[in-house]
């Protein structure tokens, strides 16, 4: 087997055809080693102390873990000394993390979880980071909220690295979903997934079923059909799955179809969703249309969703395009 090409080699052929430029080049090579820092932390765990709660709160008034906070510190650190960013926001820093004066500014944004479906980390399951990338606003040194509240259609590039049994980084820059495996003898992430596309069909869905009680009809409806199996309308059984882990729910789905939903419910209603658009939703969506998929909130494309602050939540529906557009003419009937 010939030797599998390494991301800087595919990133510099991406450059020369002239889809990307060096700036974003650069950009993508620190993502990658803060994410391999990530992968070392994650798999040494206790190792070196790192499980268990920070005892602290995001902005969201969520439990931080102490994995958290080191993946995001790492992650903001190595991004804002690479001098390709104007600015960055993450699910837990408050505000936009403007760059020290002294430092060089780049021309691109970017959003992250660093470590998203964190819940998971004490019980040793999958979880992952989640980014993307827009274009910073011209010539001006401190970009703003406002810079980032961006539709997702204008992504620029979207990734996720999930650190499961091997540590999978999976990337669109808009021409497609290619996935890279990390060497741990190299060092270096290769690409062993190109091209990645999602089967239309599926009979697999993922969604928390502890919150049945609050969905509202049209998702009620597609489950309860989804359950009732051969004897029912869909005329076949389905099977789910519930990682409680986006990263590891939508690598499935890309590797064998399926459907993952947070829907919109009575409960969370009022915030929105329980997915945050800007770092969670619009790079998966990116993702998953770039595949082949659809991505909706129910009623509306995801990815088309004018965003209104930072940390703005929304419902997720995301997968198999047969399923998904089903789920979308539900909420159109
Ligand atoms: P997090 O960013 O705080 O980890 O929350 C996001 C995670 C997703 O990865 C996952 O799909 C969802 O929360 C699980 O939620 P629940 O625990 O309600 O099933
Ligand atoms: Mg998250």
């Amino acid at each position: 087997m010939s030797e599998a090409k390494r991301l800087s080699q595919y990133l510099a052929e991406q450059q020369r055809s002239g889809r990307v430029d060096a700036d974003f080049v650069g950009l993508m090579n620190d993502i990658a080693a803060a994410c391999k820092l990530i992968s070392d932390q994650v798999n040494k765990g206790n190792l070196i102390g790192l499980l268990g709660s920070a005892e602290s709160e995001n902005v969201q008034g969520e439990t931080q873990k102490k994995l958290d906070i080191i993946s995001n510190d790492e992650f903001t650190n190595i991004l804002a000394e690479g001098g390709h960013v104007a600015a960055l926001a993450s699910e837990e820093m408050d505000e936009v993390y403007n760059l020290p004066p002294n430092m060089k500014r780049g021309g691109y944004l970017c959003t992250y979880d660093p470590l998203d479906g964190s819940s998971n980390i004490d019980v040793n399951v999958t979880v992952g980071t989640i980014f993307s990338v827009l274009k910073a606003p011209e010539g001006k040194q401190n970009p703003d909220e406002q810079d980032f509240l961006k539709p997702g259609t204008e992504q620029v590039a979207a990734g996720y690295v999930t650190y499961g049994p091997s540590t999978i980084l999976v990337l669109t820059i808009g021409d497609g979903v290619d996935g890279f495996t990390l060497d741990r003898a190299t060092g270096e992430f290769k690409l062993t997934h190109p091209n990645i596309t999602i089967p239309e069909q599926t009979s697999e869905f993922a969604i928390n079923m502890s919150n049945k009680r609050f969905w509202d009809a049209p998702v009620t409806r597609y489950i309860d059909e989804c359950l009732a199996g051969k004897e029912g309308p869909r005329g076949r059984d389905f099977n789910m799955r519930w990682v409680a882990s986006m990263v590891a729910e939508v690598h499935r789905i890309l590797t064998r179809g399926g459907v993952f939903m947070y829907p919109i419910d009575s409960k969370i209603r009022e915030r929105g969703g329980k997915l945050r658009l800007m770092y969670e939703a619009n790079p998966m969506s990116m993702i998953v249309e770039q595949a082949g998929g659809m991505s909706i909130t129910g009623p509306e494309r995801i990815i088309s969703v004018q965003p209104q602050k930072l940390h703005q939540r929304v419902p997720v529906i995301l997968g198999s395009k047969e399923e998904v557009q089903r789920i979308w003419d539900y909420h159109h009937e």
